[in-house]
Formats: structure tokens, sequence, C-alpha cells
């Protein structure tokens, strides 16, 4: 049966999308002389960077604590940026800004008017329940969903509250991820052992066509057998060869993911005492896999107290931050993100690239013309931006390099790019 599937790619870019045209100026310092046509963006450009920001699924057995932890990571997220433009797309989508203290700095630095964060989308995938692969529950709709996503959140219930009930009957985080991970082990094997089938059947003669799909194979075979032994297919090792081959089926198992033990209020101060957090720990580093702990609840509560008595309750709790900036920085983490920064009077923006990319590929993240007509790019670290105090400075202190197409973006490269089209 052909199937058409809608992933997505981790592609942080809405180059392809958007034509190039002259309605906004992105003020940028020294760039004028360079090109005429160039830095002009369309106003549309913020729509569509939204609908192709990065996405982390957020999924658990019911009743874990999934919507309350969404709520709170949005509704915290709009008043970290008034600036950002959040949306809802859907009541279970939003658009979170990546909390980022460097974005703040160079924004007065260059007196920008406004400061842009680089965001990700969370999705609040509801209906997981044993035997979804087989339709129970929401079924193959919520594994439809999740082949979506970037990234995988899983809310793991640590708390005990009698008055919620838990879907086996008791608090078992082992059990809760167990029957999750099989759930995506098995929608994974029964589209993997389809696709085998159908290469097997290949009559392709193209000699690139059958290089790709012998690749394929290969990887699907090791997979299969991971998978019949209820290990995600992400614990394989792939050749890129071999990964390029079957990104095209977005396996659920192939998604990093991390576990958020959601713990009382009461064991916020110390999670390492909870015996459920122990075990989510346990499992998660045997999954290789990341692990935040943060309690949903005071999460939710936090977002209704002004700014100012935040801090007080979680002083009363024994914590000093919110955990929330810690998870949507490690879902950024897990992707394996990089930031880099434009920085003018306009604004200061931060950028989301994948590592190892090129400067015209950071640059087509801006837009495609960007990588297209890339000639240079005047780049310096961030800490040697804040210490000159400026683009001209750090060009005098011998601060700023002028970089070429085959520059590999750091981390926190603040950057000016001349490109001609
Ligand atoms: N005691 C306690 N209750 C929580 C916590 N997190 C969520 N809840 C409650 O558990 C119930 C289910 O939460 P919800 O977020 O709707 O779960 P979902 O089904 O996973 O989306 C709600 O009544 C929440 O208020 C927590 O950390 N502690
Ligand atoms: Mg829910």
């Amino acid at each position: 049966m052909a199937r058409s599937i809608l992933c997505s790619h981790l592609i942080p870019s809405i180059s392809s999308s958007v034509p190039l045209k002259s309605s906004l100026l992105l003020q940028w310092p020294n760039l004028s002389k360079t090109s005429h046509s160039m830095l002009l963006i369309n106003r549309r450009f913020s729509a569509a960077k939204i609908s192709m920001s990065l996405r982390a699924g957020i999924v658990g057995l019911p009743n874990v604590g999934k919507s309350t932890l969404f709520n709170a990571v949005v509704e915290n997220g709009k008043a970290q940026a008034a600036n950002f433009p959040f949306c809802t797309i859907e009541p279970n989508v939003g658009i979170v800004a990546v909390p980022d203290p460097r974005l703040n700095v160079l924004s007065e630095i260059s007196k920008s008017k406004k400061a842009v964060p680089a965001s990700i989308e969370f999705v609040d995938i509801a209906g997981l329940v044993k035997g979804a692969s087989q339709g129970e529950g929401l079924g193959n709709k919520f594994l439809s969903h999740i082949r979506e996503v970037d990234s995988i959140i899983q809310v793991v219930r640590c708390f005990e509250d009698n008055d919620i009930i838990h879907v086996n009957g008791k608090v078992d985080p082992k059990s809760d991820i167990d029957v999750i991970n099989l759930e995506l082990v098995f929608s994974d094997l029964d589209q993997v052992e389809k696709r085998l089938d159908k290469l097997k059947k290949s009559k392709a003669s193209n000699p690139q066509t059958k290089m790709k799909e012998e690749a394929e194979k290969s990887a699907l075979e090791k997979i299969v057998v991971a998978l019949m032994d209820g290990r995600p297919a992400r614990s394989i090792s792939l050749t890129d060869l071999e990964k390029d081959g079957i990104r095209h089926l977005c396996l659920l198992t192939m998604k990093p993911i991390i576990y958020v033990a959601n713990v009382a209020e009461s064991d916020l101060a110390e999670p390492g005492s909870n015996s459920h957090v122990q075990d989510v720990t346990n499992l998660a580093s045997e999954l290789q896999s990341g692990l935040i702990t943060v309690s949903a609840q005071v999460e939710a509560e936090l977002t209704e107290l002004p700014p100012e008595e935040r801090i007080e309750y979680l002083a009363s709790l024994g914590v000093n931050e919110s955990g929330l900036g810690n998870l949507i920085r490690a879902t950024y983490n897990l992707l394996g993100l990089h930031t880099y920064f434009t920085s003018g009077e306009k604004e200061t923006k931060a950028w989301t690239i994948r590592s190892g990319m090129t400067a015209p590929q950071a640059a087509g993240v801006i837009h495609s013309d960007f990588e297209r007509g890339f000639i240079r790019a005047e780049t310096v670290a961030y800490d040697d931006f804040v210490a000159a105090g400026s683009f001209s400075a750090a060009r005098e202190k011998g601060l700023l390099r002028s970089e070429g197409k085959d520059y590999i973006v750091k981390e926190g490269d603040v950057m000016l790019f001349r490109f001609n089209v």
C-alpha cells in the first residue's frame, strides 16, 4: 500500500519557501556597499519561519502531566520574549523562544530595536496507550503526529497522587517507558518490514538508484534485528549513505528522546531521593537519552505569578530556577543545533543551524539568495564582539575575520554576510 509520509527533516530554514521581495530592510552595518539587492526580505518571512521551526513532540501515557507541561512551556515562552511572534497554530502546538542571555547583551550593544530569539515548536501529542501501533486509542493518528517531529520529549510520571488516576494503576516509570518504546518499535517494525519487501522486489536498473536502494536495504536489515529485539533504530550505527537511505522513512525510533521526570513539588529540591526518578535516570542512560527533572505542576503555577514572586516561590521549594529553560535548551542541544547571531540597529537575531554548516549554508537559513550569492562572511566570536563593543571596533582590533565559503560556522559567531544576486 502506498503511504505518503510527512516528516520533518531537521531543516531549520525558510530558504526555498520565501521569495525575495523588497518590503523589509534589515539594517546591518557595513553591508550597503556590496550589493543593491542585499538584505531585502519579504514580510511574510516571519510567518514562513514559524511553520518551518523545529518540532519537539511531547508524548507519554495519559495523566502524566503532558498538557500541564505544554501549557507551562508556552505561557512561559510568551512572557520571556514579548517581541517574539508567538502563536498557537493549533491548540496543541506552541512556539517557544530558546532562552539565550547572549541575545540581550548583543541587542544592547547594537542598540537594536528588537531581539528575536531562536525558536522551537512544541506539540502536545495526546492519545498514546498500550496497543497504539495496533490502532488502540488514537492509534495510528498518534503515531503519525510523532512522525512529524524532530525530537521526542517523553513525560514520565514520578509524582504520587491518589486523586489522579494512573492508567496502569500505579506509578511505574520503567513500565511506562517500556510501553511507549514498544509501541514505537512495533510501528517501525511494521514499516521496515513492508519497505524491505518492496526493496527486495525492486527492479531498479539505474546504477545510482541501485546504489541508494542497496544502502537503504543494508540499513534496514540491521535495524530490523534491533527492532525485533525491542531496541530503537537509533541504537544501530549506520554509515552516512545508509542514514541518507532511510531518512525518508522518518522512523519513530530514530528520533532523539529526552525523558522528563515529572516530580511532586516536594521532590524538586532533591529529585535523586525519589526512587522513580532514579529508575528514569538509569533507563535514560541505558537508552542514551537525555533526562530533565521538572514539576509540571510547579511550572504551571509559576506562569501565573508575577516574575518577582516566582523567585520567592522557587526558593520556598529549595530551587533557584525554573526547569523550563533547561528543558528547551536540552531539546535544542539534543538536536545538535547551534546558534549564530546577526546584530544591528534594526534587530539582533539568533539563527539556528546544524553543527558543521558552512558560512553559505548558514546564510541560506536567512534566505536562499544569501546562500546562492554568498561572497564572504565577516565573523567575530561572541566574546570578542562583546569585548570590542561594536563591529567597527572589532575590525580595528583585528577580531573581525573575513571568512570564505568553506568556513564552518561556530557556536555564537556574530556574522555579517556579503552576497550578490
Ligand atoms: N500532583 C501533581 N499533579 C500533577 C502534576 N503534573 C500534572 N498533574 C495533574 O495530573 C492531571 C493530568 O495532567 P495532564 O497534564 O492533563 O496530563 P496528560 O494527560 O499527560 O496531558 C492534572 O489534574 C494535573 O493537574 C504534578 O507534577 N503533580
Ligand atoms: Mg493532555
